[in-house]
């Protein structure tokens, strides 16, 4: 009779599997429940403080934010993928101040990362249930996960001042993709806690809403990409404040100033090219572009894109801002 699959073998065909499918790294941990912990701790504080903003979503779920076996019945593993969108910039228009530069954050420049990412997932999953008859639930930004959390004690990161989840393999520019199982795989180690941001306080700076308003810190209800995203239309016009950014540049779609700033950017791995599609499009767009667009129009270009989270009348509203 064959052997079955031993937990270590199984981890290295998932690894195998996951760096084929282009993540630029992967990490495992055991399932365990998160109460009592710092994240639990941090998340019920900024609840606490009204940070969530009208993201009430955020606040429902909560066991089951808590502890991933409410998710997967019998879960045993966590594995964790790190999905590249970083973009090469090269079609930025390096003269802005002639006009006003509208600026689209970098993960909004092609194809839903929900969709891609989880199509790939599916693919270890099937590995999981062929070899193990596992059972895998795929999530990625989609569902009560505490996910950066889960990156950090999967190994494959450390949450910078910024509060992002930062590789120092393969940078910042990451999405998480997750896969809770209830098949059983060895924990992967985690990172030395002297890897991390120093005494460097670049995002700090970079944030021109104060919306990091400390170390690890994040006023969410201040962040510029709630505001152009999440945020709903007000009744009244204008009725929200929103910090004047900088006359050369203005964010219309999320915003990615406190990334760009952090040096370990330059870890980064090339995006995948899925997450691109838009990128010309959307690096040098004018008011005109977007002003002469109808519902139509958007429906069409940005079919299956991350701006529709936002909807045509809402990036208006923001070019307005
Ligand atoms: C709600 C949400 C938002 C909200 C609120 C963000 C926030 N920080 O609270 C808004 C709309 C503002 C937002 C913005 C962005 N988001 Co968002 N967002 C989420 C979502 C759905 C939930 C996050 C959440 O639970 N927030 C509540 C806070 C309290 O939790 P947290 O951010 O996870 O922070 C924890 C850690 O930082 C940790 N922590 C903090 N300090 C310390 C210290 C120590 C020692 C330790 C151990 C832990 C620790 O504890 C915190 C609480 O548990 C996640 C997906 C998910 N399900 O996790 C994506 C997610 C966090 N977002 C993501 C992205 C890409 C963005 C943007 C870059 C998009 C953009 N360019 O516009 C910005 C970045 C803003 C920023 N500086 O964080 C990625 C981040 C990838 C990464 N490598 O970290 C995620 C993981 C989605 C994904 N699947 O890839 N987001
Ligand atoms: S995304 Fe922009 S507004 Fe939000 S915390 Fe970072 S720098 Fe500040
Ligand atoms: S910019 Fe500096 S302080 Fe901020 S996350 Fe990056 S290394 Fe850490």
């Amino acid at each position: 009779m064959t052997p079955a699959i031993s937990k270590e073998e199984l981890k290295e065909r998932i690894r195998l599997l996951a760096l084929e499918l282009g993540f630029a790294d992967v990490g495992f941990a055991k399932v365990h429940s998160l109460t009592d912990s710092v994240e639990e701790s941090r998340f019920l504080e900024a609840e606490r403080l009204g940070h969530f903003g009208r993201m009430e979503y955020l606040s429902r779920n909560f066991d089951k934010r808590m502890d991933p076996s409410l998710l997967v019945e019998g879960a045993k593993s966590v594995i964790v993928f790190l999905a590249p969108f970083s973009s090469p910039m090269d079609s930025v228009n390096t003269n802005p101040c002639g006009h006003t530069r509208l600026k689209v954050s970098q993960y909004a420049y092609g194809t839903d990362y929900h969709t891609v990412i989880k199509n790939k997932l599916y693919v270890i999953a099937q590995l999981l249930k062929n070899e193990v008859g596992a059972t895998s639930r795929v999530f990625t930004d989609s569902a009560p996960v505490m996910e950066r959390a889960w990156g950090v004690r999967a190994g494959v990161g450390f949450i910078g001042k910024n509060n992002f989840l930062i590789s120092p393999k393969v940078g910042i520019k990451n999405f998480i993709g997750i896969i809770i199982t209830t098949a059983e795989l060895p924990q992967s180690e985690i990172l030395s806690p002297s890897v991390g941001c120093g005494s460097c306080t670049r995002c700090l700076d970079a944030c021109s809403q104060k919306a990091l308003y400390a170390p690890n810190k994040i006023d969410a209800s201040k962040c510029l990409s709630y505001k152009t995203i999440e945020e709903p239309l007000p009744a009244e016009p204008d009725s929200n404040s929103m910090a004047k950014m900088s006359g050369c540049e203005k964010w219309i779609f999320g915003c990615d100033d406190c990334m760009n700033a952090c040096p370990w950017n330059r870890f980064n791995r090339p995006g995948w090219e899925e997450f691109q599609v838009n990128r010309k499009l959307l690096e040098n767009s004018t008011e005109e572009f977007w002003n002469n667009m109808g519902e139509e129009e958007f429906n069409t270009l940005f079919k299956d894109s991350p701006l529709k989270r936002a909807g045509l009348k809402k990036i208006k509203f923001n070019l307005s801002r």
